[in-house]
């Protein structure tokens, strides 16, 4: 009998509370787009994580928030779908938050067991926390346990998984234990521009862009990867070009480091503009992109 266990992991939690930040972190590897604007991830994730005989599959999902946006309603379908296929849900609330986002998750009644997992505990004192984990106290027969953690402590990562194989089921691996995602290259790719754009454009604009890979031509020693960036206003074209061309400029090697770092090899990147009015109110273009 094999005492492998695997299982699926379903991260949730309100915008900006860490999600996409813990993939990384348990992963080592950078294939979730981190930001520190809201509302930066749109789709499902997964990373595969090997513990021992332990294979998770955490899924990382869209924070979840109200909004009547198109767009902003099939990123909650997303979180829901997420949650229907796993075995645990690990809730994530930012030690700096109030338990507001907790309960209204608790309202929902979610019937898949969750931890809590109190994120960024770097930013608050000893005597912070403790008050915090009196807050959740009352609580505490909803959840299986509650976890400190920060992603700047690395060795709190092996204590974390110990803990969360406890409630993985035995079964056969779902995935080779070498893949670290089920995420095309050509996704994780998307993901490393839709970042630069977060990390270099205010306003709107990230909210409005879409990323397309358009090819992907593989080489010995050089990648080249072809890219279009969607906007819905003419406007957004110029500023994501910036002055004499320093925004696209700043964007594209941002992401091609990334992408060297993943692949470890010479990447080249061209980047294109274009304009589509309303992306994120047409659902005929919203399931086009993948949604
Ligand atoms: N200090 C500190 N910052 C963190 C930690 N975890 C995440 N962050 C920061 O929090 C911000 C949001 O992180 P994300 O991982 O993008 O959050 P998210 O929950 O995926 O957000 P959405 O995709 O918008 O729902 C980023 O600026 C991260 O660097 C942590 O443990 N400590
Ligand atoms: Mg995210």
């Amino acid at each position: 009998m094999s005492e492998q266990r695997a299982g699926f992991v379903a991260v949730i939690g309100k915008p900006n509370a860490g999600k996409s930040s813990l993939l990384n972190w348990l992963l080592d590897e950078k294939i979730a787009m981190v930001s520190k604007k809201a509302n930066a991830t749109r789709k499902r994730t997964n990373a595969i994580v090997m513990y021992g005989l332990t294979q998770f599959v955490f899924i990382d999902t869209p924070g979840i928030h109200n909004s009547e946006k198109l767009l902003n309603k099939f990123m909650l379908e997303e979180t829901i779908k997420a949650i229907g296929d796993a075995d645990l849900i690990l809730f994530l609330s930012p030690a700096t938050d109030f338990l507001q986002s907790y309960k209204d998750f608790l309202s929902k009644e979610p019937k898949t067991p969750h931890i809590v997992l109190l994120t960024k505990c770097d930013k608050i004192t000893n005597k912070q926390l403790l008050e915090k984990l009196s807050e959740f106290e009352p609580y505490k027969s909803n959840f299986k346990t509650l976890i400190p953690i920060s992603i700047k402590q690395k060795g709190a990562k092996n204590y974390l998984l110990n803990e969360l194989q406890k409630f993985i089921p035995k079964h056969p691996y779902f995935y080779d234990p070498e893949l670290i995602s089920t995420q095309m290259m050509r996704e994780i790719y998307a993901e490393y521009i839709r970042e630069a754009i977060f990390e270099f454009v205010s306003e709107e604009v990230p909210y409005s862009s879409h990323v397309l890979i358009d090819r992907v031509e593989e080489n010995e020693k050089i990648d080249r990867v072809y890219a279009t960036i969607i906007v819905e206003k003419e406007n957004q074209k110029n500023i994501l070009i910036g002055q004499g061309g320093k925004t696209i400029k700043k964007i594209s090697i941002y992401a091609r480091q990334m992408m060297e770092k993943l692949t470890g090899k010479q990447i080249f990147i061209k980047i294109s503009i274009n304009c589509n009015k309303n992306w994120t109110k047409n659902e005929k273009i919203l399931i086009n992109f993948g949604f």
